[in-house]
């Protein structure tokens, strides 16, 4: 469809070339950052990442130009550690939002989280049968997560500043409702470091994002 050509960048060019009606954020304020979600049309998002990558799915980030402010979600995402696997694999929290790590197993694990950048860890924990332990994650960033009792368990936490993320299914579909239409800076994360990227995008009713390209 026309509204798909000016994905990446040229997203002025891109909303004069739609035939579709403005978006509200034409109508926005000059003091973005008054915008708030629900202000104008509210859409879904759908789309195609990068594939899964040694058993981790990539992640897709949405930050508004408009620099419209979200809270944080009151319920923290969970981690859970069940039949010797984390689950989720790949698990996407807000910068300064706690996060629940339980164990679902009736066999003792611990949490051995890692800046994956620096190595360094941030804490390690022993998590008992049915017990849970709360971390908030400050700093965006990737933090690999393992369990020094079976050294086969991995897993990642992907931390953002971002207010709209995404996890994507195996085959790199994802599909994220609740975003006020507008441009946003979508950004890739993958395992696969070379899968990652950051693109201008304008997302409006029905938009179908290509954030990867075949190769
Ligand atoms: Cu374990």
């Amino acid at each position: 469809m026309l509204c798909h050509v000016g994905l990446v960048a040229l997203l002025v060019a891109a909303v004069a070339g739609c035939s579709q009606p403005p978006v509200a954020e034409e109508a926005a304020p000059a003091e973005a950052t008054e915008v708030r979600p629900g202000s104008g049309e509210v859409v879904a998002v759908r789309g195609a990442a990068p594939p899964v990558a040694g058993g981790f799915r990539s992640v897709v980030f949405f930050t508004p130009e408009d620099g419209h402010e979200v809270a944080l979600p009151d319920e923290p995402p969970t981690m859970d550690q069940f039949g010797l696997t984390f689950d989720p694999g790949v698990l996407v929290a807000r910068a300064g939002q706690a996060v629940a790590f339980t164990n679902g197993d009736d066999v003792l694990h611990n949490v051995h989280v890692s800046d994956s950048a620096t190595r360094e860890t941030v804490f390690n924990i022993a998590t008992p049968i049915a017990g849970v332990y709360m971390h908030t994650f400050e700093q965006p960033g990737t933090y690999t997560v393992s369990c020094d009792v079976h050294p086969a368990m991995a897993a990642y936490i992907v931390v953002t500043a971002a207010p709209y993320a995404a996890v994507a299914d195996r085959a790199g579909r994802f599909e994220l409702s609740g975003v006020p239409a507008g441009s946003y800076r979508a950004t890739v994360w993958s395992v696969d470091a070379t899968w990652r990227s950051e693109q201008q995008v304008e997302i409006s009713a029905d938009v179908e994002l290509q954030l990867h390209s075949a190769s």
